[in-house]
């Protein structure tokens, strides 16, 4: 199987590669953020426990993460390969899933960390707010408090897997159609 895990902080064009990444290889998209917003938009006792977390910027309790993303994995066992995107956000969630992925008897094959500056990050996340309806896009507040959360929880977990000679980095400013040529240039070193 082909793994990846597009990496990155909120706002760094993660979502936005991985469509075009899952169209080209015909790997399967496993987004946290897109399914705790089905689970919210469902109204399940897992999205309201998750919306709290959320519209504060916050992380999601990994267990209910894990949890989760456990099942999604379990239904794809069978598929050409994953793009992960949006998880792992915590070295306990990388852990977690490097466990399920050797119960599946597969791995990850790279970490794609997108790179953007945090005045970016904030222009992408505001722009996509007039929009998108999304409460944690709509605040800047919000919008900052997300960005010191992927500094203090989430960019350890890029030692986590430099440590495991998985991590490369992406210049991820420029057009879409730029970042997508240096995406697939990284994704065929790694399956050549
Ligand atoms: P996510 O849904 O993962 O949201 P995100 O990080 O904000 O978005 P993404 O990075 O995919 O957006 P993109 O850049 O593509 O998470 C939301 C929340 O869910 C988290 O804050 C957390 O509470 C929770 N959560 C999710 N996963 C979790 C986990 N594993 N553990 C715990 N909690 C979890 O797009 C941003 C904007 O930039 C778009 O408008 C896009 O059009 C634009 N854009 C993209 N590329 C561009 C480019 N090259 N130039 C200009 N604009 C660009």
């Amino acid at each position: 199987m082909l793994n990846i895990i597009l990496f990155g902080p909120p706002g760094s064009g993660k979502g936005t590669q991985a469509e075009k990444l899952v169209q080209k290889y015909g790997l399967v998209h496993i987004s946290t953020g897109d399914l705790l917003r089905s689970e919210i938009a469902n109204k399940t006792a897992l999205g309201l426990e998750a919306k709290n977390f959320m519209d504060q910027g916050l992380l999601v309790p990994d267990e209910v993460v894990i949890g989760m993303i456990d099942n999604k994995l379990g239904e794809n066992k069978d598929s050409k390969g994953l793009i992960l995107d949006g998880f792992p956000r915590t070295v306990a969630q990388a852990e977690a899933l490097n466990g399920v992925l050797t119960n599946h008897n597969t791995s990850i094959s790279a970490v794609l960390a997108l790179n953007v500056t945090d005045t970016e990050l904030k222009d992408r996340l505001l722009k996509r707010g007039a929009t998108s309806g999304r409460p944690d896009d709509a605040d800047p507040k919000v919008i900052e408090k997300r960005i010191n959360v992927y500094k203090d929880q989430t960019a350890v977990v890029g030692d986590f897997y430099t440590k495991k000679d998985k991590f490369v980095e992406i210049a991820g400013e420029g057009s879409v159609e730029e970042i997508f040529s240096r995406l697939t240039a990284q994704i065929e070193a790694v399956t050549a």
